[in-house]
């Protein structure tokens, strides 16, 4: 599934695949470094617990997936996760960003 960042939302094609092999192809749109994090949860992409500094998510409070720390402007990437049936949530967590807006919900569905 394709993935598009920018300064501040995060595009996907799809918001529903099969579970097993999952690629995701990410493209930093820019205009700012951004970061990509998936984790699994059923809480709303927008209900995610904050961080103390109250800027950025709680990931400590999270199960991770997986994640591509930094994505520099105007570069591709490809994160491969092996996933399980079930809900995510991805999200960008550099200071401000998620607030911004970037975030969204996958879910996996166990058909294949
Ligand atoms: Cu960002």
């Amino acid at each position: 599934m394709d993935v598009t960042l920018r300064d501040f939302s995060i595009r996907t094609s799809t918001s529903t695949v099969a579970a097993g092999t999952v690629a995701f192809n990410i493209d930093n749109r820019g205009p700012a470094t951004h970061e990509f994090v998936v984790v699994r949860t059923d809480l709303p992409h927008d209900r995610l617990p904050a961080a103390a500094d109250g800027l950025s998510v709680d990931e400590d409070a999270l199960t991770g997936v997986g994640e591509i720390s930094e994505v520099d402007i105007w570069k591709s990437y490809t994160l491969q996760l092996r996933l399980a049936p079930g809900t995510y949530v991805f999200f960008c967590n550099l200071e401000g960003h998620y607030l911004g807006g970037m975030s969204g919900t996958l879910v996996v569905s166990d058909d294949a």
